[in-house]
């Protein structure tokens, strides 16, 4: 069985609940809630970056959703997160970097605002992960996102990225200059993947 150490409101989390679901490995996955935050319980060898997502049970532990959503896709039989086609898999990589930089983004913006002294926060930064967020997104917006376009790499991390930002920075109004990846969104959160990882609505990082 695998594990899979996880925090019910981290978006790197979540990419890998619905990579996993998506790939049809969640049958063999258990769900290893951790608080990454509280000194009282650090996470453990396995885990020494004292973040999640961590997956245990496989070849090593692994770390970090890109690694993981990787070992789904050479062990999964079904859909693959990465086209093995060159021009498809660029594609998915160059997207998948940049859903991927806005929840870095988005998660340095929350840390900055919710575990940081409100006298020690640094306006300057936070505006810094905004504009990344959201020429980022305009970059995406220009991309063929279209509803049908296949699950891959990149929509998980994309479609966990936007719902995120909906959880976390509401104030960014990110729908308002992008109608497309709106409209994308609107599909892609229909899926059972999407459905059975949403975010809770507690505060709990
Ligand atoms: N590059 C990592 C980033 C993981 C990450 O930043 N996780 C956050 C939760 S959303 C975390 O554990 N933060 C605690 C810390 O950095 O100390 C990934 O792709 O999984």
């Amino acid at each position: 069985m695998l594990r899979l150490l996880y925090a019910p409101l981290s978006p790197f989390a979540r990419k890998v609940r619905v990579a996993a679901f998506e790939t049809g490995i969640d049958v063999q996955l258990d769900l290893v809630h951790v608080d990454v935050w509280n000194p009282d319980q650090p996470l453990g060898p396995d885990a020494p970056l004292g973040q999640v997502p961590v997956l245990l049970g496989g070849p090593e532990a692994l770390p970090g959703s890109t690694l993981i959503c990787d070992y789904f896709d050479s062990v999964s039989t079904g859909v693959k997160l990465v086209p093995a086609e060159p021009a498809a898999r660029w594609r998915v990589l160059a997207d998948h970097a940049l859903a991927d930089g806005i929840m870095v983004a988005a998660v340095a913006h929350v840390v900055e605002r919710i575990r940081r002294p409100a006298d020690r926060q640094w306006p300057q930064w936070l505006a810094r992960q905004e504009s990344k967020i959201v020429q980022a997104l305009a970059r995406l917006e220009a991309r063929e996102f279209a509803p049908d376009r296949p699950v891959d790499l990149s929509t998980v991390t994309l479609g966990c990225a936007l719902a995120y930002l909906d959880r976390r920075l509401p104030h960014l109004g990110w729908r308002h200059a992008h109608p497309r990846l709106a409209r994308w969104l609107a599909e892609f959160e229909q899926r059972p993947s999407m459905q059975m990882t949403r975010f809770p609505e507690e505060k709990a990082a």
